[in-house]
């Protein structure tokens, strides 16, 4: 019997924190999606794309699923929509520690149709083999997926596992995209992320969650790519935080999103960055759209 091709889109869906972006980088091998120990880091819906002899995954990261607070979330939450729409297979990743029948109210609202492979995360946090068995029954029981794995995509334990389980589920046909693609997001976008991701680590509270990324230029030079971005506050006491004592803050951030820019392109970069006050821009069509929501 002739062995086809297949392929298929696989989206990831879960409460936030439960490790989504750090599995989608280690499915793919590449940092495509920030992480942070912080809820509610990924904003849109990332495809990433893993071409292989005889199969291609078009992978989906997806926002945490939560209940909107403000229109920022709305975006979210549609994001997360149309990632329901299209998948061929789910994958409903759990923290193995969380509780399972909150989890299952999460995945409910989303009214998949779609077959289902149950993820439960961060398994090195339980050491113990008998409290993990009874962590997967607890979450069996209310999901009914296809397949379970347990799994630490920190840790990438039993990760190699998972796309064999996949293509076991993954209809035949010929490839959506073209080889070399691993994304559907520009360069720019990354670049946005990646300094979002900095903000995420290098300021608490309210901080990462009012701020928006905005790269404004982008352009590579011979020997530098040359990048100027504007990050949005919603207040101009959360602009003082981020510039810090002196600008302080603003330069350790700075310099530690151009080191992971570098890294990503490859490339030397020159980064400038401007903070801009718009107020509510988080309930704001206009401005949610320009900044890519
Ligand atoms: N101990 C442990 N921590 C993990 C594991 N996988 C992810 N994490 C951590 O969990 C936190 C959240 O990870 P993310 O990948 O950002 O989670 P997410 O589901 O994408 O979160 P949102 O984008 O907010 O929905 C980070 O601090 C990760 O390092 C794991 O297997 N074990
Ligand atoms: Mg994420």
């Amino acid at each position: 019997m002739e062995v086809q091709h297949k392929a298929g889109f696989v989206n990831i869906f879960g409460p936030p924190n439960a490790g989504k972006s750090t599995l989608l980088n280690a499915l793919l091998g590449e940092r495509l999606a920030i992480v942070s120990p912080k809820v509610q880091t990924t904003r849109h819906r990332i495809l990433g794309i893993l071409t292989e002899p005889g199969y291609q995954i078009i992978f989906s990261d997806t926002p945490g699923i939560i209940d909107p607070q403000y229109k920022l979330h709305n975006k979210m939450m549609q994001q997360v929509r149309s990632a329901v729409e299209d998948a061929d297979v789910a994958l409903l990743m759990a923290d193995i520690t969380d509780d399972p029948d909150s989890f299952a109210s999460v995945i409910a609202s989303l009214q998949l149709k779609t077959k289902k492979i149950l993820l439960l995360n961060k398994i090195d946090l339980i050491a113990d083999k008998e409290q993990q068995a009874a962590m997967v029954k607890a979450f069996e029981d209310k999901i009914h997926p296809e397949k379970t794995m347990v799994v630490s995509a920190l840790k990438k334990i039993n990760t190699k596992k998972i796309i064999p389980a996949i293509l076991k589920l993954l209809p035949e046909g010929p490839p959506f995209y073209p080889d070399e693609d691993i994304s559907d997001r520009p360069m720019r976008f990354f670049v946005s992320e990646m300094v979002r991701e900095k903000i995420y680590s290098l300021y608490d509270q309210e901080i990462p969650y009012h701020t928006a990324v905005l790269v404004q230029t982008y352009e590579e030079l011979p020997h530098v790519t040359r990048i100027l971005a504007d990050i949005i506050v919603t207040r101009e006491t959360q602009k003082m935080i981020l510039l810090g004592t002196g600008g302080s803050m603003i330069k350790k951030l700075g310099m530690q999103a151009r080191e992971s820019i570098e890294k990503f392109l490859d490339k030397k970069v020159y980064l400038e960055l401007f903070i801009k006050v718009r107020p509510k821009w988080r309930e704001n069509d206009n401005y949610l759209k320009e900044y890519g929501y």
